[in-house]
């Protein structure tokens, strides 16, 4: 599509009423634009709950400091975690695959459509109805009755005995309403992904990104369900006299954590796994190479799906389970290690040898392989129960939790947005200021989670809202926070060049990475119908095939 035809596209767009094209997108099916509502709404909380960081560790920056109340860091904290996880990074790897998967396997739309916007809006209203808090209720102590029972909301704290307004029924409704909306999508990606192939995708032919969100959407519908489980219980130990959670009338707070974690810990693997599928099929391209070891890699994300679901109590190392508990979960935490260290292994392979591009979405990737494999690290040392018993609880958890989330899935996130944005908006982001939100974000990062594991060493807990001077932990927290205003520069470089490069950008053609996955065959943006003709593939690489009949892949699959 010519740079005349997408001006043309946006006059002929621009001149509809705003109200006429905004009810397009309120009632809109498309799979394209439903992924792009969860990815804008997603940029939003990333922002909200950026800002909710950087409250805390302004508080953190000096001991004693009095620039927000005990109370209200409680509430930044439960908000700030729950919403990254929940209205952030879950909802934006939604979006992405919402957007992708049909086009990356040549079909029309998602299986479900109307499905696809019911999951959508069930997401959006949990996050509203979560940040409704702030206002709503009894406002006790400022900032509403946001929830500030931590983003784990353990027992007995959210009992009406220590929870006594709604800041916990806020907190448990968002997230029963924004979970109905996780199962709906996981369901539309494992229908889309096993029902809607182009003819001659076989599984052992279709995108890795397809794969990868497969495992996701089963693992979404068997890790959400216990979470709702456990928080009807909780309704109803509030509400209906129950206690399921309550040591006192024969319940257990632990069996809340079990709950929690057998949903907590495969979520933090859907949060990753996605990540992962970026990262394999944005490193090939940007390698000249096709992916090193894909039969490996399938069987890798199986097990990890797999392993994840046997893993949680590594969470629970200090609540005094047995040696042979605690020895269990040891095993497995370890045991995850393996699939996991393949794929850095094969993405290494992939890149070796190769003819590397440094293009920022690579460049974004570079940096996911090199944070993820020390936040790996980091976790073994956590799976480990004699060590976790010495930093369990403190901010050594923080900056390990951070790596990964930060330093593996928003590194690849931000690849991914630079290497989809040119088929999503038709403009290429603008390179230098791409690069300027690279470097800028990396010292930041470092800055912030590098120096955080120090303090969390030296003993410093977490989720306290100040501390003594003379423990050593002064230095280390001027250096988080400064680090912490480099990741909000470095955000803020990102958001203008979005929106910049929606109106400047280069026109980015169909294909401005000669990639090989069949999203690149169509115009950008794609029209509304994805594909005039149903594609037929015969190889992992269907672009590759159509750009060279002289040497194609299939002959070797
Ligand atoms: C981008 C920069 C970020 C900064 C500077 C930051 C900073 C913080 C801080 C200071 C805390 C409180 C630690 C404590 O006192 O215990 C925290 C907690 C947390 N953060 Fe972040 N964070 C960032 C990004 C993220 C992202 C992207 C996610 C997830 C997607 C995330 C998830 C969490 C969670 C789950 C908690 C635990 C909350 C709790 O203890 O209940 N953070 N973060
Ligand atoms: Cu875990």
């Amino acid at each position: 599509m010519s740079s005349e035809s997408i001006a043309l596209g946006t006059v002929i767009e621009s001149a509809r009423p705003i109200g006429e094209r905004l009810h397009d997108w309120v009632v809109t099916v498309d799979h394209k634009k439903l992924g792009i509502l969860y990815i804008l709404y997603a940029l939003f909380f990333l922002v909200v709950a950026g800002i909710e960081a950087i409250i805390m560790r302004i508080q953190l920056i000096v001991p004693h400091n009095h620039f927000v109340s005990p109370q209200t860091f409680n509430r930044m904290m439960t908000m700030h975690g729950t919403t990254m996880i929940f209205f952030m990074v879950m909802p934006i790897l939604f979006g992405f695959g919402t957007y992708l998967i049909p086009l990356m396997i040549g079909a029309r739309d998602m299986a479900f459509p109307r499905l696809n916007a019911f999951s959508f809006w069930m997401t959006a209203f949990g996050g509203l109805l979560l940040y409704f808090s702030f206002i709503g209720g009894n406002g006790l102590y400022g900032a509403g009755t946001a929830p500030d029972v931590g983003w784990w909301a353990y027992a007995p704290l959210t009992s009406r005995a220590f929870s006594v307004g709604h800041s916990t029924d806020f907190w448990t409704l968002a997230l029963l309403v924004s979970g109905i909306g996780s199962i709906g999508a996981g369901v539309n990606f494992i229908a889309t992904i096993l029902c809607m192939r182009c003819p001659g995708m076989t599984l052992g032919k279709m995108p890795l990104l397809a794969w990868l969100n497969l495992v996701v959407g089963g693992m979404v519908i068997f890790c959400i369900s216990p979470l709702t489980a456990a928080q009807i219980m909780l309704c109803i130990d509030r509400y209906l006299g129950g206690h399921f959670f309550d040591t006192q009338a024969g319940g257990s707070a632990v069996l809340w954590m079990h709950f929690f974690w057998i949903f907590g810990h495969p979520e933090v693997y859907i949060l990753v796994v996605p990540a992962f599928a970026f990262v394999s099929e944005i490193v090939p391209v940007f390698s000249r190479k096709p992916i090193f070891g894909y039969p490996i890699m399938v069987a890798a994300t199986i097990a990890i799906g797999f392993i994840s679901f046997s893993v949680w109590a590594h969470h629970m190392f200090t609540v005094g389970m047995s040696a042979y508990g605690n020895s269990f979960f040891v095993f497995t935490t370890v045991a995850i290690a393996v699939p996991t260290g393949i794929k850095i292994f094969n993405w290494l392979g992939t890149m070796w040898g190769g003819k590397i591009l440094l293009r920022v979405p690579m460049l974004f990737c570079i940096g996911f392989l090199f944070q993820f494999l020390i936040a790996g690290l980091t976790g073994i040392m956590l799976g480990t129960a004699p060590f976790n018993w010495q930093l369990s609880g403190s901010y050594f958890v923080v900056a390990h939790f951070h790596y990964v989330i930060v330093g593996g899935i928003v590194f690849a996130l931000f690849g991914a947005f630079y290497y989809w944005y040119p088929k999503m908006s038709g403009r290429m982001c603008n390179e230098t200021l791409g690069k300027w939100h690279f470097w800028l974000f990396l010292i930041g990062f470092h800055l912030t989670f590098d120096f955080m594991h120090i303090p969390g060493i030296l003993g410093m807990p977490r989720r306290i809202y100040t501390y003594e001077p003379g423990r050593g932990w002064e230095l280390w927290n001027l250096i988080v926070t400064i680090g912490a205003f480099f990741q909000a520069a470095a955000i803020l470089v990102f958001v203008v060049n979005l929106l910049w490069s929606l109106r400047k950008g280069e026109p980015a053609g169909n294909d401005p990475w000669d990639a090989w996955t069949l999203e690149w065959s169509t115009s950008s943006p794609p029209p509304d119908y994805d594909f005039a003709t149903t594609p037929v593939v015969r190889s992992r690489r269907p672009l590759w095939d159509l750009k060279h009949p002289e040497d194609p892949d299939w002959k070797y699959e």
